[in-house]
């Protein structure tokens, strides 16, 4: 039997401070009006400022939680964030049905520089996770990690894009978050070609943004959304969560997808 309502899921780490992980990821669920569900894969503490620790779940307990919600909803669309280890990434393959839209946030290292995926890990993710992946959203560092080339123009972007889609994700969005100039330039990589997302930029680096951009393509994936559509319409979500950011004491901003004020 299928919902009446959309679904979707998150297979991320816990962000106490709500500025990322699967805080966000379910905020931004409600923003674009599906039902959000959460697997944890890791514990962290942290601040918008700073990570103190990470505990990461032992594989046993990541496959029961995914299985066992299954039991009851099929989601209409999954994103990953952070998985932390290979075995969490073979489990999440193992567990999850091949015909769920899954959208692949490859988060490697914190905004604040602490790192979310041991480097044993990289290697199951381009070999088992991208393959299965209908989106895949690197932002720039990440996707020099997975492409193993320096990005220093919109060229060098698209030719990572391209490297990453032959790994076999079927459409690749580069971030362009972390370059330069008054546009925030998004690159989409699919068969047909390159296609632009664009906002303007915004003077400030946010915690989160990532995490809220996968969340909303997984949304509107699970409302029956096309792909480059799904895309679009998420860096939307994402451009006004970023307008819309806020800061504790400590100054770092974090995305705000529902417009808290
Ligand atoms: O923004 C990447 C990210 C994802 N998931 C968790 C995080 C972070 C960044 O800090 O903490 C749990």
């Amino acid at each position: 039997m299928t919902c009446t309502f959309h679904t979707a899921l998150t297979i991320a780490g816990s962000d106490p401070s709500g500025g990322a992980g699967i805080q966000v990821d379910l905020k931004t669920f409600a923003e674009v009006g599906v039902w959000g569900m959460a697997v944890v894969t890791a514990l962290t503490a942290q601040s918008a400022n700073r990570v103190s620790g990470v505990w990461t779940m032992e594989r046993h307990v990541v496959r029961e939680q995914i299985s066992t919600l299954l039991e009851d909803i099929t989601p209409g669309a999954v994103k990953t964030g952070m998985l932390s280890t290979d075995e969490i990434i073979q489990a999440v393959v193992q567990t999850l049905p091949d015909n769920i839209p899954l959208v692949v946030d490859p988060v490697m290292i914190s905004t604040s520089g602490h790192r979310l995926l041991e480097d044993s890990a990289i290697k199951s993710m381009k070999e088992v996770l991208l393959p299965r992946a209908t989106v895949v959203t690197p932002n720039i560092p990440e996707a020099e990690g997975l492409a193993g080339i320096k990005i220093t123009d919109d060229a060098s972007m698209i030719e990572a894009g391209m490297k990453i889609q032959e790994l076999g994700a079927g459409v690749v969005v580069v971030k362009g978050g972390h370059g330069t100039g008054v546009e925030s330039v998004d690159l989409l990589i699919d068969s047909n070609g390159v296609t632009r997302l664009t906002s303007p930029r915004m003077p400030y680096q946010v915690h989160g943004s990532g995490c809220c951009f996968s969340a909303a393509v997984t949304g509107f994936l699970a409302q029956g959304y096309g792909v480059d559509e799904s895309c679009r319409l998420g860096k939307e979500i994402v451009s006004k969560a970023i307008r819309e950011a806020i800061a504790g004491t400590g100054g770092m901003r974090m995305v705000n997808p529902g417009g808290v004020q």
